[in-house]
């Protein structure tokens, strides 16, 4: 029996579905004398560290973890559960952590990389810990912007380390205290095996001795290859994945059928997705809460599926027709539950800038800010759907144009990127730029950049609007449309700096396998998983 401290951070269920694979049962910590009482518990942490402090703090579970892990009972916390053993964090000014360990929790800072660092680093091993037997040295899967930063009163502590700009803390342990950076139940079969080298042991966890050298492991944040899925009704009414060209997802007028959901997933796991993204593609029209099957699929996907997964479609407030209201919030809150990571929001993230940019300032409760002050920036994914526009005088556009090498049907030279809503319905007095610095601004801290130009059309992606957009913010860009054979991923990752890349259509129709992109990428030299 394992118990699980869910105090309502953001996705738990995965962290449940990890446990459960080793057939194992779950019971809920729900009382500070169950955090002292449990044989083993397991406190995952998915967001600010402060809400999670406060949360903690109100449930009287502060005083019942220090006692816990005073006695020396096995516990294992999950990324801001590791942070929160520390006695602060610049997340939250003032707010203490539980005091555990000595030191503070910092944020990355280092020109030239994205913050939050989202994707699978590796681990450099300071000790012969029980906990890593039959680690290989696999790249596992972080998602944070914070750290806990190493010095003398903490070495005791130090099992491991990553570096990201800096050489910072990845898992420390002491006797059967244990705590990690890294989310075991986001990083596929060899987090499990770190996960279950926990939950199965009898013998003791502790740590044997230093380890003279670090584990092999190719160093540094690896690309990320994600798969997508855009998901709709079809004809018959299920749920179906879809795949359109230049948005336009029908076929002599029936909506394209590309597989299920569940089953595509699956498939993409298995075939090493490092991420797998589902587009609720009419979350537009369509109220997600009313629609159960989005949800179902993600709650069986989160079952067998252990890399991180995206949720997008209709994410935004809404009143039924009975006249209830459920806040943006309440939306992401019912769609973390069912097992994802993070969520995109598409129309509503231009709304809000036109409105920000009309009052030239932020209203605080968008669903961007507070999504993002609940389940933390990395939880925050926004989805843009730009398509290009040809000015032959960039400077009367009254928008960040840029030069192309593509020019346009009247021989145009240059060209802006307008955002636009509804899947690509409407377009809106807006820029690629604004609408991305604004959001990152807002608390954003993904940007998924599709091309309506390029979606499904196979020529490669849109490197000239990668590379505007990533000259202007500084959290991580996923590119995405157009790809159409391992070369363009390469080509991507060399001539922009996107930090992932995504397609759709190929890996639907088994035009090209993930596993020969990872290898053209490997090959030309970028670290990938
Ligand atoms: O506006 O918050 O409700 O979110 C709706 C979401 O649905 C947005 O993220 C929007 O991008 C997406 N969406 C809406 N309509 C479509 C459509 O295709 N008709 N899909 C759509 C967007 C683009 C990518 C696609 C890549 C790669 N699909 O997700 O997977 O272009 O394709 P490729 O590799 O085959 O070229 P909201």
């Amino acid at each position: 029996m394992i118990y699980l401290l869910d105090y309502g951070a953001g996705n738990v269920r995965s962290v449940r579905n990890a446990i459960r694979s080793f057939g194992l049962e779950i019971q809920d910590a729900v009382r500070p004398e169950d955090i002292v009482a449990a044989e083993k518990l397991v406190f995952p942490g998915v967001g600010n560290f402060g809400v999670v402090m406060r949360r903690l703090e109100e449930a009287g579970f502060t005083q019942a973890l220090r006692e816990r892990i005073a006695l020396g009972k096995p516990t294992f916390g999950i990324c801001v559960a590791l942070q929160a053993l520390f006695e602060g964090s610049e997340e939250a000014p003032g707010v203490a952590g539980l005091g555990i360990i000595p030191g503070q929790v910092k944020r990355f800072f280092k020109p030239g990389i994205s913050v939050p660092q989202i994707g699978w680093n590796n681990l450099k091993l300071w000790r012969d810990s029980p906990l890593f037997a039959g680690y290989g040295g696999e790249r596992l899967y972080f998602v944070h912007s914070f750290y806990a930063a190493l010095n003398e009163k903490n070495r005791d502590w130090t099992l491991c380390t990553t570096t990201y700009g800096e050489e910072y803390i990845s898992a420390v342990g002491k006797g059967e205290v244990i705590a990690t950076q890294f989310h075991p139940e986001k990083s596929g079969q060899a987090g499990l095996n770190i996960l279950g080298n926990f939950l199965r042991r009898r013998e003791s966890l502790a740590c044997s001795g230093n380890r003279p050298e670090a584990l092999a492991g190719q160093s540094g944040l690896a690309k990320r290859i994600i798969a997508c899925l855009d998901v709709r009704a079809g004809d018959q009414g299920d749920l179906v994945v879809t795949k359109g060209d230049q948005y336009d997802v029908r076929e002599k007028g029936a909506v394209r059928n590309l597989g299920q959901p569940v089953a595509l997933a699956k498939r993409y796991y298995l075939e090493g997705a490092d991420e797998i993204t589902f587009l609720n593609i009419t979350g537009f029209r369509d109220f997600p809460l009313q629609d159960q099957p989005m949800l179902e699929v993600l709650e069986k996907t989160s079952e067998k599926v252990f890399v991180p997964l995206t949720i997008g479609g209709g994410i935004r407030a809404f009143t039924d027709k009975n006249g209830v209201h459920y806040s943006a919030l309440d939306v992401a809150a019912r769609y973390f539950r069912a097992g994802a990571d993070k969520i995109s929001i598409g129309s509503d993230a231009v709304t809000t800038v036109l409105k920000y940019l009309r009052h030239g300032q932020a209203t605080g409760d968008s669903a961007i800010e507070r999504i993002s002050r609940v389940y933390g920036a990395q939880a925050v994914v926004i989805s843009v759907d730009p398509r290009r526009v040809y000015v032959a005088d960039p400077g009367a556009s009254g928008h960040a144009c840029i030069e192309t090498n593509i020019p346009g049907p009247n021989n145009e030279k240059y060209c802006w990127y307008q955002c636009t809503i509804k899947g690509g319905r409407e377009g809106c007095d807006l820029d690629v730029a604004q609408l991305t610095t604004i959001c990152e601004k807002l608390g954003a801290g993904e940007i998924l950049l599709n091309c309506i130009d390029r979606d499904g059309g196979n020529q490669g992606f849109d490197l000239e609007l990668i590379a505007q957009v990533k000259a202007v913010v500084s959290i991580p860009v996923i590119a995405s449309s157009g790809a159409g054979k391992p070369d363009h991923f390469v080509e991507v990752f060399r001539e922009t700096q996107a930090d992932a890349a995504l397609a759709a259509g190929i890996f639907h129709r088994r035009q090209v396998a993930i596993a020969d992109v990872k290898a053209a990428c490997a090959a030309a030299g970028f670290p990938m998983r």
